[in-house]
């Protein structure tokens, strides 16, 4: 994958939404965003068919925009697919396993220190998910808001690795971690709840 893939990586399940999914995605496409999520979690989150059948509709979407669609955690769903990759969690299947199974498809892979940072890299994923940077009410067992400071670290260890910063990532914070070496920003609340996402995409992204 280009470093430049990650720049605004939009995150979604139906429980973050408060309008249609489709559409919310539709939107966020229309709006620029260059990779997308399904993170289907949560109080009423969708199991079985029916996460089949809208993993699908979401899936044909990114398609017909050209923007990456990745399976959060599901890699049963993922390969049924034929996703264009997996993000997985350390407590979720290894990144080992999964490698052998995504060949030529995105793994990406949320680290928080740096021996998880250094497995990572090693274990050939293709970008790592750092994060929280801030407050965040998406992620009902999220670690503490760790600021920029092992962003920041991250990047000065590698300087090439493909790196995106999640976590409370608003129209107003979203400079500070793309400064900090950060590729682009990961967000679900931020894109979900816009009123104009077009204004919410572009702000997200570089300010040059
Ligand atoms: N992982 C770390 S924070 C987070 C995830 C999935 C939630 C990010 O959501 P928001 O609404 O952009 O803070
Ligand atoms: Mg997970």
């Amino acid at each position: 994958m280009k470093r430049n893939d990650l720049a605004v990586y939009f995150i979604m399940g139906t429980p973050n939404c408060i309008q249609e999914p489709l559409h919310v995605l539709e939107d966020a496409l229309k709006a620029g965003i260059t990779i997308f999520q399904l993170r289907e979690k949560g109080e009423g989150a969708l199991t079985g068919k029916p996460l089949e059948q809208f993993a699908r509709q979401c899936q044909e979407l990114c398609k017909s925009y050209t923007v990456p669609f990745i399976v959060n955690d599901d890699v049963e769903l993922a390969l049924k697919l034929q996703a264009d990759g997996i993000h997985v969690g350390q407590d979720d299947v290894s990144l080992t396993q999964i490698r052998e199974k995504f060949i030529g498809r995105i793994v990406g892979v949320s680290v928080h220190t740096d021996e998880e940072l250094e497995h990572a890299v090693k274990g050939r994923a293709d970008y790592v998910g750092i994060g929280p940077i801030y407050e965040t009410q998406s992620k009902s067992d999220a670690k503490a808001p760790a600021g920029l400071t092992f962003l920041k670290e991250a990047r000065s260890l590698h300087r090439d690795f493909p790196l995106v910063a999640i976590g409370g990532i608003t129209t107003k914070n979203a400079q500070e971690p793309l400064k900090a070496g950060a590729d682009g920003v990961a967000v679900i609340s931020e894109i979900c709840q816009s009123q104009n996402r077009h204004e919410t995409v572009r702000a997200c992204k570089v300010h040059k």
